[in-house]
Formats: C-alpha cells, sequence, structure tokens
C-alpha cells in the first residue's frame, strides 16, 4: 500500500514558469507555502516556453545533462538557447539558495517577454531520475531544476516539440480512448496534446518506479488537462485534482451578448461549443473534470458555472490567495503612496501640458487593468460610469478633478509623438527652472557676499538675466498646445473600431478643459523603462486612489486583490469571485474600501448609476478619510494570504487522497470538509454598526467552501485570524496633511 503521510505532489499547468495571466500569479504567489509544506516532495510540471526562460548553470561544475538533456559541451549554452548579444550578468540579490552571481544567457528580453530563471539540477530522486532516463532516451528534452522565486520550488518543463513526432498517432489515440477530436489547424489544441500525451507518459513511468509513497497530480485549467482522462484510461496510480480557473463556453458566452447568469442552466452545452468553433476544447475541458478524483474550482460563482456548462459539481471551492508582504509600521506604505503618486503627478503634468489647469493635488487617480476583454472586464461600465461622473462633478461645482487611466494592452505600432512631445516639454521645463534656479542663487550669493550697511536687497529683476528670462518664455511658449490633451497614448493598430476607443467617442469624454473626469488609454502594460509613464504595475497602483474593475465575468480577479493588500480601495463586482468572496467574508466592506457593484439582481443602468454613485461618493472623501481608509483596507491583506488560502489547497489534497486510497484513512476521524462556517470580519470601530442579514448562500449553487469547517481544526498559523483593532486615527505616526 502506498505511503499517504509522505506523499508526493506535482502540481501541472502551462502557466509554470510562463508568464500568460493568472493562473502565472496563483502558481508563482503560491510556491512559497508549499514548498515549505512538501520541500522536495513538492515539483511543478510545465511546457518549455523557450523565448522566457533563462537556465542557470552552477558555474562551478560541468553543465547538468538534465538541463535539456542533451549532449552539452562544458561551457557553451544548450543548442537551443541562442547567446543574444545584450546577454546580462544576474545578481540573485533576494534569493539566500543561489550561489553568488552566474552568467546567464537570455533571449527573452528581445522578445520583450516576461523572463524567468531556472537553475539547472540534477535529479536526486533515483526514480525520478530513471523516469527522466527513459523519456531522453526516446527523444523528450526536458529542463529539470529551481525556478528562482521565493520558496525555489523544483520544475520540470517538457519541451514540447520534442514530442511533436507523436503528434498525428496521440490525437488518434485521444479520439480511441476519449472519443475527444482534434481538427487540424488549431496550434493550441495540438499543443495542449502534446503536453497531456508528455505528462501522462511521465507520471504513468514515474509510479512504476516509485512504487512506495503516493503521488497527487494536481491539473490546472483544460490546457493541461489532456492527461487527466488518459490517468483514468490507463489507470495510472496516481490521485488527481483538477482545477479550473474559468470555463472555456462561458468566457465565450459572456464575451457576447447573453444573459448568462440567468440562462446557465439553459445553454445547450454542445451545441454552443460547436456554434463558437470550440467543441473539441470544450470536449477537453469536460473530460479533465470528470476524469478528476477531485474537482474545485476559484470562486463559488464559477462553481455554480462549472456545474452547468462542465456538468460535474466542484468538490470544493479553492480561493486564491497572494504572498503579502507586511510593513512593520502603517505608515511604511503612506509614504509608498505618496512617492509613486509623484511620479504619477509628473505624467500628468506633461500628459497635459497646456491644459494644466487643474490642481494636482486636489486630483484623484482611477484606474482599470488587466487583459483587453473588454465586456467581461467591465470596460464598457467603467467607461459610462465615468461620463455619469463627469457630469455629477460638474453640476456639484467641485475642484476635483479625477484622471482615470485603462491600462489594457491592445495591438499598436507606437508611442505618440504628442504623447512623448508632452513629457520632453514638461523636462525642458524643468530643465531652464532649474539653470534660473542656479543662476539666481548664485547670483544672490555674491551679492549677500558684498553686501553694505543702508543697501537694498536686490529685486527679481536684477537677478534673472534676460537670456534666463528668454530661455524661460521659448519654453512656456513651447506648453501651447491647440489640440485637446489626448485620450491615448499609443498609435493604435486599428484606431477606427477599437471597442474602448468608440465608446470615449460616444460619451464624449475628450479631455475638455470643463471635463471634470480625464481619461488616459494606456493600450500597453506598465514598466518602468517607460519613457512616459516610468512605473511598474505595482508602483503605479500604490500612487493610485481607486482601482475600479466592475468585471461581468472574472472567476476571481487578482486586480482588485493585489489593490487590496497595498492599500487601495477598489471596486469590483457580485459577478467576480474576489468580490463575492469579499462580501460574504466582511461586514459592509465598502467600510474596508472594498466596493461592490450588483450586477447580480440590478438592470445595467441601474448597476452604472451605482458605480457611479460609489466613485461619486469616493471622490467627496477629505484627504484624511482616504488615508483613514487605506488603512483598513491595507488591514484585510491578511485575509487574502495564501498562509490562510492555502489551507483549502490542503483540504483538496486530503479529499484526493482519502478517494484514492480510503484503506489507509479507515481508524482516522473524518476530515471536516464541509462543515462549519466562517467567522465574519465585523465593521471598523470607527464606523458606527448596522445590522445586516448575512443570512444564506451567496450563489444558487450552494457549494461548500473548503476553507469552512476549519475553525475546529488545529492550524493557528491559518486560521484563528482575528482583524487588527483599530489604530486611533487621531495618533497616527505620520502627518496627516489636509
Ligand atoms: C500618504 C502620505 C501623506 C500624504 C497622503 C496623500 O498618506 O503619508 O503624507 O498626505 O498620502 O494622500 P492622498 O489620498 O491625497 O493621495
Ligand atoms: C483566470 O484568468 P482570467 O483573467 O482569464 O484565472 C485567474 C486566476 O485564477 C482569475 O483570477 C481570473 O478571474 C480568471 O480570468
Amino acid at each position: 500500500m502506498r505511503d499517504v503521510k509522505n506523499h508526493l505532489l506535482f502540481e501541472i499547468s502551462t502557466e509554470v514558469a510562463n508568464r500568460v495571466g493568472g493562473i502565472y500569479s496563483v502558481i508563482k504567489s503560491k510556491a512559497a507555502i508549499t514548498t515549505a509544506e512538501y520541500g522536495d516532495r513538492y515539483c511543478l510540471i510545465g511546457p518549455l516556453n523557450r523565448h522566457s526562460v533563462r537556465t542557470r548553470h552552477p558555474p562551478s561544475r560541468t553543465p547538468s545533462p538534465y538541463c535539456l538533456n542533451l549532449p552539452v559541451p562544458p561551457i557553451s549554452p544548450p543548442p537551443y538557447i541562442h547567446p543574444h548579444p545584450t546577454a546580462r550578468f544576474h545578481h540573485p540579490l533576494s534569493h539566500p539558495l543561489l550561489p553568488p552571481s552566474t552568467p546567464l544567457i537570455s533571449d527573452a528580453d528581445s522578445l520583450g517577454q516576461a523572463a524567468v530563471e531556472v537553475e539547472a539540477l540534477e535529479p536526486q530522486n533515483e526514480q525520478l531520475k530513471a523516469t527522466l532516463d527513459s523519456m531522453a532516451d526516446r527523444g523528450i528534452s526536458y529542463v529539470y531544476g529551481r525556478w528562482l522565486i521565493e520558496g525555489a520550488p523544483k520544475v520540470l518543463l517538457f519541451d514540447t516539440k520534442t514530442g511533436y513526432k507523436h503528434l498525428d498517432e496521440w490525437k488518434g489515440d485521444l479520439w480511441s480512448t476519449a472519443m475527444i477530436p482534434c481538427p487540424p489547424g488549431d496550434d493550441e489544441t495540438n499543443e495542449a496534446v502534446v503536453f497531456g500525451y508528455l505528462v501522462a507518459w511521465f507520471l504513468g513511468e514515474f509510479v512504476s518506479h516509485e512504487t512506495s509513497k503516493a503521488v497527487i497530480a494536481h491539473f490546472h485549467e483544460w490546457l493541461a488537462g489532456v492527461a487527466l482522462p488518459l490517468c483514468r484510461k490507463r489507470r495510472i496510480d496516481v490521485t488527481t485534482i483538477f482545477t479550473t480557473h474559468a470555463t472555456l463556453l462561458g468566457r465565450y458566452l459572456c464575451a457576447g451578448s447573453v444573459d448568462f447568469y440567468n440562462n446557465l442552466q439553459f445553454f445547450d452545452v454542445d451545441a454552443e461549443a460547436g456554434k463558437r468553433g470550440i467543441y473539441h476544447r470544450y470536449c477537453i475541458e469536460r473530460a479533465a473534470t470528470h476524469s478528476a478524483d477531485v474537482f474545485t474550482t476559484v470562486s463559488h460563482i464559477t462553481a455554480y458555472e462549472s456545474e452547468h456548462l462542465l456538468k460535474r459539481k466542484p468538490d470544493g471551492v479553492l480561493p486564491n490567495g497572494l504572498n503579502v508582504v507586511k510593513f512593520s509600521a502603517m505608515h511604511e506604505f503612506q509614504n509608498l503612496h505618496a512617492q509613486a503618486k509623484e511620479k504619477i503627478n509628473d505624467f500628468a503634468r506633461g500628459h497635459f501640458y497646456g491644459h494644466n489647469d487643474f490642481d494636482l493635488d486636489n486630483t484623484l487617480y482611477f484606474f482599470t487593468a488587466g487583459r483587453y476583454e473588454y465586456r467581461n472586464k467591465g470596460v464598457d461600465m467603467f467607461i459610462e460610469s465615468l461620463a455619469r461622473l463627469n457630469h455629477r462633478l460638474k453640476v456639484s461645482g467641485t475642484k476635483t478633478t479625477v484622471v482615470a487611466f485603462i491600462i489594457m494592452p491592445a495591438q499598436t505600432h507606437s508611442l505618440t509623438v504628442e504623447a512623448l512631445k508632452g513629457q520632453a516639454v514638461i523636462k525642458a521645463l524643468r530643465d531652464a527652472v532649474s539653470v534660473v534656479e542656479q543662476g539666481v542663487g548664485k547670483r544672490l550669493f555674491e551679492r549677500a557676499l558684498r553686501w553694505h550697511d543702508g543697501e537694498e536687497l536686490p529685486t527679481d529683476k536684477e537677478l534673472v538675466s534676460n537670456q534666463e528670462k528668454i530661455m524661460l518664455k521659448r519654453r512656456i511658449y513651447a506648453l501651447k498646445r491647440n489640440a485637446l490633451p489626448p485620450v491615448v497614448t499609443h498609435n493604435m493598430a486599428d484606431d477606427s473600431t477599437d471597442p474602448i476607443l468608440n465608446q470615449i467617442r460616444r460619451v464624449q469624454l475628450f479631455n475638455h478643459p470643463s471635463d471634470r473626469v480625464k481619461v488616459v488609454f494606456h493600450p500597453e502594460f506598465l514598466n518602468s523603462a517607460n519613457p512616459v509613464l516610468p512605473l511598474d504595475y505595482d508602483d503605479f497602483v500604490r500612487g493610485t486612489h481607486l482601482g475600479v474593475f466592475p468585471s461581468y465575468y472574472e472567476p476571481w480577479g487578482y486586480t482588485p486583490a493585489e489593490c487590496t493588500v497595498m492599500g487601495v480601495p477598489s471596486i469590483t463586482t457580485n459577478l467576480s469571485g474576489f468580490g463575492c468572496y469579499m462580501e460574504e467574508l466582511i461586514e459592509n466592506a465598502s467600510d474596508y474600501g472594498i466596493y461592490i457593484v450588483d450586477r447580480r439582481s440590478k438592470g445595467v443602468d441601474d448597476s452604472v448609476n451605482q458605480l457611479a454613485d460609489y466613485m461619486f461618493e469616493f471622490a467627496q472623501k477629505s484627504r484624511r478619510q482616504r488615508i483613514n481608509q487605506r488603512n483598513r483596507t491595507e488591514r484585510l491583506s491578511d485575509l487574502l494570504d495564501w498562509k490562510r488560502m492555502g489551507m483549502e489547497y490542503v483540504k483538496a489534497r486530503q479529499l484526493a487522497l482519502r478517494r484514492a486510497y480510503p484503506a489507509s484513512f479507515e481508524n482516522e476521524e473524518p476530515f471536516p470538509f464541509f462543515d462549519g462556517t466562517e467567522q465574519k470580519v465585523a465593521r471598523p470601530l470607527s464606523v458606527p454598526g448596522s445590522p445586516r442579514d448575512r443570512t444564506g448562500m451567496m450563489t444558487p449553487g450552494d457549494f461548500p467552501s473548503l476553507q469552512e469547517g476549519m475553525e475546529n481544526l488545529d492550524t493557528d498559523d491559518y486560521v484563528g485570524w482575528r482583524l487588527p483593532e483599530e489604530e486611533d486615527p487621531e495618533e497616527y505616526p505620520f502627518p496627516l496633511t489636509l
């Protein structure tokens, strides 16, 4: 009988060491707690992305044959990694496990992709070595090593290209064993098939070598799901978990114009998938769902959706966490806000040059960000609400200005000349002022040295030279501009049909001086090397006042969660997993800077008004109120920490082991998966309480949360979390600039 206590864990996803979207964030941020729990019994498996993986070889030894398992000459890089002219040396300052800096060869930067670093290793585990050797003998290449992130988990990255010679055979096999068709011309599905067959091959061989310990294989999303029906058909002795982070049909249906949530139980799923040309992909997703020992998803709302679209009720919900870094003092994150906001102020000075008729000290920065899914991510609703907010702010006669950023990558050619010019003219003005400052200082100093009793102090006219005045005037004239400040920072590949631009045109938010809401669409992800808005995403978020994410389809939604841990209030919806989770957990979440728009029971117009109300209400807050609210928001971050969320994964794995090896648990107490209820976070002390009925489940599906029922377990690290007592707002140890 296999040892279930010291079981091994493989976690499989196409986003292992491969930045694509939200699943990458899940896997990367969770690595630290999973390696803390499993140590070397944990290994992530993914496909090798040649463009973004940099492989490091410790300099003291010959490059490991387990990096790509090809015969590698002693110093030159493995054959597929092309030395890049800008190959750099990397200093792993933050990683205690790593030896001093070792050379890295990269071709990632030139492609503009996020690079990930893997230190190649030889497997110490005999069974793993035997399995990999056997696959290598049959021509399969891979990288095995440590992913150099917090927790440094082991990773096995298969070079799927080396499996393509079997593609036709494997597609035929998938049809005969699981009745899953694979039409030609779908590269993504081909990739999923090759990866799935490699993983099933690996797991099958591995458990034939490793016969003493139980093995859990945890798969994420349909793209990694092909191996699941294969494990079942081949009776591979592993226990499996499948977590879906969205459903294929859900994403497609919501992006159209259907009333998704009211019709979930009525969709003819096969026909809908067929109409959209994704029937074969849907078959993979559904087969993975039904072949897994344990099926989970990331939120209750997606659980409900999965039950109807994938036809299996999930065994539980595994909400997404974050790796929360706490500051020792509250004011530290407040200071970071002020510093980052100053950088956004610099951008605003340049972008709105010639129209800087609003006071930056009385300006609020709102933003939305994410993948460009216009309707699913609620950008349509955001822009409509901004127009209503603009109207209400104008009518109220306020001096407050809102600058609303939309950060969503689209097809672009380059930054616009206007965007670059804006920053250039401001820089030229700043340089000119600095030259004048130095000149005036020098002259004042000299005059002060020669000053005699009764003599007048020099006047401005004497201190500023004519030449300097001319230079200043020229810089000031350069600030003149006939057109309005642009809405978009880049030249769009398809300006006339872009949905965001068209919506902005429709509501006429053109950055007119009379507008109290200005709009900036930045159709590219942020990074600190950007000449126009030189900030990394995290720093940008810190500098803003409010994140706005009115999604229609959002299984979880990392963007508002990230805002929360950075102490930035945000607006989300009760159609997002995160919004539902917070609503269920916190009484009056808006007191904590989590505003939840009702997109479930209200009509579209009412939801738009509610969003506009929230933004208007926020714009009325004094600076002191904003500071207090940020403190409260930041205090919620422990709620989202993997130390707490990770418990759901622990429970899912327990369930998988119990289902596959019930005999090993015969004498054990039943594991309390679904009983009990979560303790709610009470209102903050400074806000008067109002009773609220919190009974009833949040989705009609009535799904259990694996988190529930943990109250009685002896897991102090994870549960028993209490909101820290609120500080006296009068005694904050930092200046309150009002
Ligand atoms: C932080 C800083 C304060 C600053 C404030 C501005 O709290 O510590 O010094 O006054 O940010 O807040 P605001 O909401 O106006 O950007
Ligand atoms: C999915 O990524 P998305 O943005 O396509 O998975 C994420 C991680 O679970 C989740 O946060 C998001 O809501 C899903 O939609």
